[in-house]
């Protein structure tokens, strides 16, 4: 039997699914007697280390975790859960950790994007039975803008790189923690937590660990889920934001089948996008909280999920905020949320005022589930002008000239799937979005989505050198090239398709097997 500490935040759902399906029995913590009784605890953190300390503060789980973890029994924390084992976290200095190893968790510091995303190797350091039957040169998800900085070096258990080498995981007598999230890291995570389980395993040192680790790029399956004429869910597919053929809905499959598919065949990380979310309430209309609880029973990658998060009144006066609809999505297994159409109204409101107000869904958001937790999903499409000083947007000289001849053009936003453009370019769209608490960019393309065309790496470029976050390339791919392309030519984290894997045309595995040996990829 296993013992969860849940004090509320984030995404414990995804551990207790894996943990489920390792045939185990799970309960969860409610009161410190049921901490200080385990025979075996899990303690999975997301987000803000200084909510999540006040948090076990308010439950009173200080003292009962304390006692538990100098019991000698096994203890596994995990991302923030992890952290929390130590003295503080310069994320909130003013909260004290539990202290029971001695350093501080401190931010990245490094000329690469903050957060840390995707999936990255380890460098074992010691002897241990987490790492059993595996190699070594496996790759793990992380999610996370600080690590720990241990001062006993034999706490340490693993290292990894990321602009130098951090903290990945620490073990001391039968305390052990990992900053990447074995819950999310496939069949490699799921071995590590039944190792944690067993408590049986051979203690070595996995023999083909790398002296040094590298992040990979990412490979995103996308669906674009909405209910067809019939009223039935479905993955469908635009052209350039359309999804309707011959009058009707396109219809690629049903959402937990395909994510399912995408996940046994090497997606590292898989999206959901409610496309009518602008006009379907999500807490009203529960079928995607339903399609991302089955989701995450059996798909153990990132799940991403957007569509009408935004704050909203329903007919009977009843207001719901952008928090609420996150953290449902959150208890349903999602570990991050998109937001769209929403991120567009603040960025217009932000930029009239010249301040934030501190209220919105990116801001309340990121404040309570961390930065790495909020992706911005940017449709822009192209406005060519003739020369810069036409518009007061970010423009680029492009090689790819408008239907006049046009050289100049800018990336407007749009609202409501394209529907509706505003005077906001992607540019200032994301640079604003970062400033208030976004942790990653999908940046889609209108005029390629669907054509199978090749990524428009003139946008891409322009957004990814004016954010220090993470960048999500999507749209146009239309076969294996496409990603070895993106990645070529820009530093874009992740490459994002949507068509070409739903009509079974181009496999991940096929993908992953071009770009091997070209960019590093979790194989
Ligand atoms: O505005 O917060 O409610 O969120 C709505 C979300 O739904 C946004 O993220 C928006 O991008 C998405 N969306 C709305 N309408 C559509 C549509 O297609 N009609 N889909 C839509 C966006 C674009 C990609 C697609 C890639 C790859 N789809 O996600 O998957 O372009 O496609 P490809 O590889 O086939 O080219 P809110």
């Amino acid at each position: 039997m296993i013992t969860l500490l849940d004090y509320g935040a984030g995404n414990v759902r995804s551990v207790i699914n894996a943990i489920e399906k390792l045939g185990e029995r799970i309960s969860v913590a409610k009161t410190g007697r049921d901490i200080l009784d385990a025979e075996k605890l899990v303690f999975p953190g997301v987000g803000n280390f200084g909510s999540m300390m006040q948090i076990l503060r308010q439950k009173q789980f200080v003292e009962p975790l304390l006692g538990y973890l100098g019991s000698g029994r096994p203890f596994l924390g995990i991302c923030v859960g992890m952290q929390a084992l130590f003295e503080g976290s310069d994320e909130a200095p003013e909260e004290r950790g539990l202290g029971v190893l001695s350093g501080r968790v401190k931010r990245f510091d490094v000329a690469l994007a903050v957060p840390h995303i995707g999936w990255n190797g380890i460098s074992v350091k010691q002897p241990t039975g987490l790492f059993d039957t595996l190699q070594g040169d496996e790759k793990f998800y992380f999610v996370h803008s600080y690590h720990a900085v241990a001062d006993d070096p034999a706490v340490v258990l693993t290292t990894t790189d990321y602009g130098y080498p951090f903290v990945s995981a620490v073990q001391k007598g039968g305390i052990q923690g990992t900053q990447f999230h074995p819950e999310k890291s496939g069949a490699s995570g799921l071995t590590l937590l039944e190792n944690f389980i067993r408590q049986d395993r051979r203690v070595a040192i996995p023999s083909t660990c790398p002296p040094q680790t590298r992040l990979a790029k990412r490979i995103i399956a996308c669906l674009d889920v909405r209910a067809n004429d019939r009223g039935d869910l479905v993955v469908t597919k635009g052209d350039q934001y359309d999804v309707r053929e011959d009058g009707n809905v396109r219809n690629l499959g049903k959402p937990v089948e395909l994510a399912g598919r995408y996940f046994e065949e090497g997606a590292d990380e898989i999206t959901f996008l409610n496309i009518t979310g602008f006009r379907d309430f999500p807490l009203e209309d529960m079928p995607m909280i339903e399609v991302l609880k089955e989701t995450s029973k059996n798909v153990f990658v990132p799940l991403t999920i957007g569509g009408g998060i935004r704050d909203y009144t329903d007919k009977n006066g009843r207001t719901y905020t952008a928090l609420q609809v996150a953290a449902e999505y959150f208890r349903s297994g999602a570990d991050k949320i998109s937001i769209g159409s929403d991120a567009v109204d603040v960025v217009e409101a932000v930029l009239k005022t010249g301040r934030p107000t501190g209220r919105s869904a990116i801001e309340q958001i990121s404040h309570v589930y961390g930065n790495q937790a909020v992706v911005i999903s940017i449709d822009p499409r192209r406005v060519y002008v003739d020369s810069p000083d036409q518009t007061p947007h970010a423009t680029i000289e492009t090689a790819i000239p408008g239907p006049k001849g046009q050289r100049y053009c800018w990336f407007q936003c749009t609202v409501k799937g394209g529907r509706e453009g505003r005077d906001v370019d992607a540019v200032t769209l994301a640079r604003t979005c970062e400033r208030l608490g976004a942790g990653e960019i999908l940046l889609n393309c209108i005029d390629r989505d669907g054509t199978n065309m090749g990524f428009d790496i003139e946008l891409i470029n322009a957004v990814k050198q004016s954010v220090s976050i993470p960048v999500i390339a999507s749209s146009g791919a239309g076969c294996e090239a496409h990603f070895a392309e993106v990645f070529e030519k820009t530093d874009a984290e992740s490459a994002l398709a949507a068509g070409i894997f739903h009509r079974r045309e181009v496999p991940i595995s096929a993908v992953k097997a071009y770009l091997n040996g070209k960019v590093e990829i979790r194989l």
